[in-house]
């Protein structure tokens, strides 16, 4: 399988799912401003619509889009939630990750004007609040560690190094997330610091 991936991007957390699963894969860095690959060609042929992250099949198959590369890894490595509850509370929250939080996230990267940059601020503030309400116990579906703990481990960082306001309960998740070694093994790849070391 190969895996296209960008540092400090969202594609992080399929990343940090492959290495918690050990799902034998090679790591394609890409630079998403240039649209290149490392060996110069257009990324553009791998995904048309130029994002990452990105898996492609042995067959050549291509899956794109941060929920269904989550959810996939996960049921293939048998890491979701056995019951239909579960696994529908998992989708839910890499949805929310997804639409709520991914996308202002990356909108408030682009925003030029100040009024619109404070508005996406207040509501993502708001959104990880009712991201930490949903945490049910060590990690955001209970017990285990999961691919939305995965997701949300990306997302705490951005709004680490963008000064957003989160409750507690998520930054001793991000904590517990960051010291995992599958998480510890990604930072080295994607050459990044660890943020939340106690
Ligand atoms: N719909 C995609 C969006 C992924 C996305 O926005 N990736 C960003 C990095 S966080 C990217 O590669 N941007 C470069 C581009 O859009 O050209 C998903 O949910 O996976």
């Amino acid at each position: 399988m190969d895996f296209y991936y960008f540092p400090t991007s969202s594609s992080q957390a399929a990343h940090i799912l492959l290495h918690e699963t050990a799902l034998a894969h090679v790591a394609h860095h890409v630079d998403i401003f240039t649209g290149t690959m490392e060996d110069g060609q257009p990324y553009a042929q791998v995904n048309p619509n130029g994002y990452v992250p990105a898996l492609v099949f042995p067959d050549g198959r291509l899956l794109t889009e941060n929920v269904a590369l989550l959810d996939w890894i996960a049921s293939r490595a048998g890491l979701s939630p056995a019951d239909e509850a579960g696994r529908t509370r998992q989708l839910q929250l890499l949805a929310f990750l997804s639409t709520e939080v991914h996308k202002p996230f990356v909108r408030l990267f682009f925003a030029a004007d100040e009024g619109e940059r404070a508005e996406l601020r207040t509501s993502l503030v708001q959104r990880f609040g009712w991201l930490g309400l949903q945490q049910q116990g060590e990690h955001m579906l209970g017990a285990e560690f999961s691919a939305v703990d995965a997701f949300a481990y990306g997302m705490l960082r951005w709004a680490a190094t963008h000064g957003i306001e989160v409750p507690t309960g998520l930054t001793a998740l991000a904590r517990r997330v960051e010291s995992r070694t599958a998480v510890q093994a990604v930072l080295a790849i994607e050459k990044e610091t660890p943020l939340f070391a106690a």
